[in-house]
């Protein structure tokens, strides 16, 4: 796991200062200190067609001697197994606006969609910093204005973002919504998310709901919690005041009006969606009251907006539009402002920071540095085994491939049910940052099964739909899951890199 941080007074050294990136092995539980050449943050990022990740702005300099100004930088990181891997954060590179909390969403050309920020932080967002644009990595030429970003100041910043089957992008910030075509530039208005603000500082959770067979690969996009403010001038009743427990989802590619979803068990703010590889989504970290985001002020808890942590998760079933927190562990670690969730290849969730701090601090809501895991209900079961060949690559189309799961991966069913029961689903963790989870996303491939004489059934598995835009290209966890228990996930490269992705016919499948 790569994880960027604070430019802060950390502990970890490198090259003679405080550390802000690191390496994090989850074997060894080993890190190494990464050299990163400005301010990470508050940076946005994701991953590209070619495997590499990019992360995109920052802060200026906090000491100024090992940091440079991160505004508008542009960084790239190719991942490695050999301990070998630095950030190249080389200023040719560079941006030409600043850009603070910025928005980067994956294309369907395996490049990135950046989009919004502010020039310098604050709280929140004003017009004298607003940088209210859009550009593409690779370059698509030039910067061109988002008028929803114009219009829905303050609370705007890293704009919820996702690109649609469609091949439009889906954009919220503050109360309003909007579609942009990123061929055209055409950008349409569509109707404010109601109840409640989920961009920072209100900080809702949300995530794109899984693209199944079953749901004709329809985005639906799902956001629970945030804060019900209109004014957001800090006042002593802010850190007390309750985060909304509401919940909508809207399908932008169907209409594109919201509707209501089933309520939190609590208001939450802070709150963290992770898509896990049985189809439920994993909602944690976050605060009871407050907002994100960090002050100066008598009323604060230390320098927080928000107090009230909530350390118990709970898991959100699309298929019966319910959340539940049956059988759930508590954590004894407050996770709020700046805070992180991942899903890793074994099905656990990685849990990272906290840090509503300008500096190192050690009083109440501290820098954290300790991470957690989460383990879902199937991370004892006995996992699925897939014998034969899972590609590396998988096309948009072509021949499907088959997998073969002996009886012991069967969960305790006849071969006949869990032939019914199995399923082949990628997934991409995202770029986890601020309780949003850039380019998350969950594809279910098509599959259908058989049971074999020897008590195995194969599993005969398409490639990824010809659509580019249902799943942009790069790197993705295959998991094969068996009613509902996933093997452990396998790295696959989704498309061809980086450029326009070829798409063939689909294969058809063997009947059931
Ligand atoms: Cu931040």
């Amino acid at each position: 796991v790569y994880i960027i941080d604070k430019v802060e007074r950390n502990a970890l050294q490198v090259n003679g200062h405080p550390a802000f990136a690191t390496e994090y092995t989850l074997s060894s539980n080993g890190i190494r200190a990464m050299d990163v050449r400005t301010n990470t943050w508050c940076a946005g990022g994701g991953s590209l067609g070619d495997g590499r990740w990019i992360d995109i702005g920052g802060n200026p300099g906090v000491d100024g001697s090992f940091d440079g100004d991160g505004g508008f930088a542009v960084r790239f990181l190719t991942p490695c197994d050999n301990g070998g891997c630095q950030w190249d954060d080389n200023p040719a590179n560079a941006l030409s606006t600043r850009r603070w909390y910025p928005a980067v969403e994956p294309m369907n050309d395996g490049g990135v969609i950046i989009i919004g920020g502010t020039k310098f932080g604050g709280y929140v967002n004003d017009a004298s910093r607003n940088n209210p644009t859009y550009e593409f990595y690779p370059s698509r030429g030039g910067i061109k204005t988002l008028n929803l970003l114009v219009n829905t100041l303050p609370a705007n910043l890293y704009p919820l973002t996702w690109l649609l089957p469609s091949g439009r992008l889906f954009i919220q910030a503050g109360r309003g919504t909007a579609i942009l075509d990123p061929n055209s530039g055409t950008e349409t208005r569509i109707a404010d998310v109601p109840a409640a603000v989920r961009t920072y500082p209100g900080s809702g959770a949300s995530v794109l709901l899984p693209l199944t067979p079953a749901n004709g690969y329809t985005a639906t996009i799902l956001m629970c919690g945030g804060q019900n403010i209109n004014n957001w001038t800090p006042s002593p009743s802010l850190v007390n005041r309750p985060a909304s427990n509401n919940c909508v989802r809207i399908t932008p590619d169907g209409g594109g009006s919201w509707s209501g979803d089933a309520p939190l068990p609590e208001g939450r703010t802070m709150g963290n969606f992770i898509l896990l590889p049985d189809g439920k989504i994993w909602l944690g970290n976050g605060a009871r009251t407050g907002t994100a985001g960090y002050g100066t002020g008598s009323y604060l808890i230390g320098s927080s907006f928000a107090k009230n942590p909530l350390r118990t998760p709970v898991i959100y079933n699309p298929a019966t539009r319910s959340f539940s927190r049956a059988g759930l562990g508590t954590s004894s670690v407050a996770r709020m402002y700046h805070s992180s969730a991942i899903l890793l290849p074994d099905g656990s969730v990685f849990i990272a920071g906290s840090n509503p701090n300008n500096d190192v601090q050690t009083r109440l809501f501290p820098t954290e540095y300790r991470t957690e895991k989460f383990f879902p209900w199937y991370y004892n079961h006995a996992r699925p085994q897939p014998i034969g060949a899972i590609p590396g690559r998988l096309s948009y189309g072509g021949n499907f491939f088959t997998i073969r799961l002996r009886g012991a991966s069967l969960q305790g069913l006849t071969p006949g049910v869990a032939a019914t029961r199995s399923k082949a689903v990628i997934i991409r963790t995202g770029f986890s940052t601020h309780g949003v989870n850039m380019g998350q996303r969950y594809l279910q491939l098509n599959s259908t099964a058989a049971p074999n004489s020897d008590g195995s059934i194969s599993l005969f598995v398409s490639q990824v739909p010809p659509n580019p835009a249902l799943f942009a290209s790069g790197p993705a966890f295959l998991y094969v899951v068996v009613n509902g228990v996933p093997s452990i996930g396998r790295q696959v490269m989704i498309g061809n890199g980086i450029g326009s992705q070829p798409t063939l016919p689909v294969q058809r499948l063997p009947g059931p």
